[in-house]
């Protein structure tokens, strides 16, 4: 079959969405590190639907794999995109000009962030791509970001590429640009600009002052389920679209960005896509990270005990969703605010409506990743505020516990930990021979996890009476431990 590409786009069906502009003549304006699967389904289709006069292609940055620059170098960085839904929809998106690989392409990504023309520089390089300790500062210890105060021409971290290519901005006097974290991380533009702050601090005094007077780091709330893309999707896509694609995406049809409004120069009109551009992120921020991305994590730890595969399929457990549902209610819920702009409630009922969408395989495996940088953004920080408001912890120490029996298991089955501590995380468990209390113990010992909770009694105390259920869930007696933890 003919693959996809700027000659084969005329031969598309009709009820195929592709941009309004002419792809081979847009200028690139923005450059995006990290284009997983998120970005291409996600902020891309935001600044294609936003980009009528073509100025705003994405000049986009691989920190570390070459799979994406070969896969669509074949096909004019060209991709599809499958809305999984009630109605589907199919996009081809045409706003990646390019991809870059950082350590190939060096000299081309410089020049792409210094160029003038580039007024946007944006991120998904996920929570541990920030290389943040965990009070949000930036880890000086952190083995890329130690490489990069030895070696800042050759950076291999996002922090330290961005801090280089700001120091020849500065240099060259080309200012008028906007850095956009679009991360799932608390205050994720504060947090960043300070890491890049701290950074050229150590060399450049006057660097980190130009960037606070010149840059803007506005913070960014982002959301759309992305499940990464496997078999099935490839030919979905070939037969939605009558061609082959080296990698599609998907994603339902939910999709929300809202976006600090601090910017510095031109940007896309993204607002016109469906952005909602407001002073104040928080509100929506802390309920999406704590609502939707917290209920995701204890689904995914609690549910993979259980022997269960989708979040569909989490959601569908009775004893799950009674356990979930509590826990929002009774956990969640009280620490969210709400605004004129969001209704908690309605957030909840709308986040449960899209676990249950049965078009989306959201495997509990792939939610599982790098839970010793999920955890705290998402549970530990909902923790905290009940234990100072004197509210019940049961559930989220619950859903702490299934993420540790969760390692034990993994370690013991000799499966891949996803995760940057992975090292740290199958030691513990070795030293202690899988035997859960020591496991637990340990970990809640370790501050870069777990901060101040490391000393809290109560929390360490509801963990390991909660543990002492969770060890013992399997496939068959699922229902009765899920409900012994309510
Ligand atoms: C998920 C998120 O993989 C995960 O950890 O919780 O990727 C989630 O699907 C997105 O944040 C939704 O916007």
């Amino acid at each position: 079959m003919t693959r996809l590409s700027y000659q084969t786009l005329k031969q598309l069906p009709d009820e195929v969405a592709t941009a309004s502009v002419d792809p081979t003549s847009t200028q690139i304006g923005i450059v995006h590190l990290g284009p997983g699967a998120f970005h291409r389904a996600h902020q891309a289709i935001y600044t294609q639907q936003a980009d009528t006069e073509g100025r705003w292609g994405i000049s986009t940055v691989s920190l570390r794999s070459a799979h994406l620059k070969e896969a669509l170098g074949q096909q004019d960085n060209l991709y599809t995109l499958m809305v999984l839904d009630n109605i589907p929809q199919t996009i081809v998106v045409s706003a990646l000009k390019e991809v870059l690989v950082l350590e190939q392409d060096r000299e081309q990504v410089m020049a792409r962030m210094t160029s003038p023309q580039t007024h946007i520089i944006s991120l998904t390089i996920t929570e541990k791509g920030y290389c943040l300790n965990n009070d949000g500062t930036l880890n000086l210890k952190h083995p890329d970001i130690c490489h990069d105060l030895v070696q800042p021409d050759k950076p291999v971290s996002a922090v330290g590429l961005l801090t280089a290519a700001l120091k020849q901005r500065m240099n060259k006097n080309i200012a008028e640009l906007t850095v956009i974290s679009c991360d799932n991380l608390p205050d994720n533009g504060d947090r960043l600009r300070d890491a890049v702050q701290l950074f050229a601090e150590k060399s450049d005094q006057a660097l980190s002052t130009w960037i606070s007077d010149t840059v803007s780091f506005p913070n960014t709330m982002v959301d759309s389920i992305t499940p990464a893309s496997d078999d099935d999707l490839q030919n979905a896509s070939r037969e939605a679209t009558g061609l082959d694609d080296a990698w599609p995406v998907q994603r339902e049809a939910f999709s929300q960005w809202v976006i600090e409004n601090n910017f510095s120069g031109p940007r896309p009109a993204w607002e016109n896509a469906g952005a909602i551009i407001t002073d104040d992120v928080r509100v929506f921020e802390k309920a999406k990270l704590r609502i939707l991305n917290g209920s995701h994590s204890a689904l995914a730890y609690l549910g993979s005990l259980c022997h269960l595969k989708t979040v569909y399929e989490a959601v569908s457990h009775d004893a799950m969703h009674t356990f979930l549902n509590k826990l929002l209610e009774e956990e969640i819920l009280p620490t969210v605010d709400a605004s004129d702009a969001l209704n908690p409630e309605h957030y909840v009922a709308q986040t449960l409506t899209r676990f249950k969408n049965q078009h989306i395989q959201h495997l509990l495996s792939q939610i599982a990743w790098d839970g010793s940088q999920k955890l705290p953004p998402r549970l530990l920080n909902t923790v905290k505020d009940n234990l100072v408001a004197n509210r019940s912890i049961q559930l989220l120490s619950a859903t702490v516990a299934a993420w540790m029996v969760f390692i034990i298991r993994s370690v013991q089955a000799n499966k891949k930990l996803v995760d940057p501590m992975e090292d740290v995380l199958t030691g513990i468990v070795k030293n202690h021979d899988g035997e859960a209390s020591g496991v637990a113990n340990a970990l809640l010992d370790d501050s870069r996890i777990f901060g101040d909770l490391t000393q809290h009694i109560d929390f360490r105390k509801t963990v390991l009476a909660q543990l002492a259920i969770v060890a013992t869930i399997d496939k068959q007696n699922a229902s009765t431990q899920l409900t012994a933890l309510c």
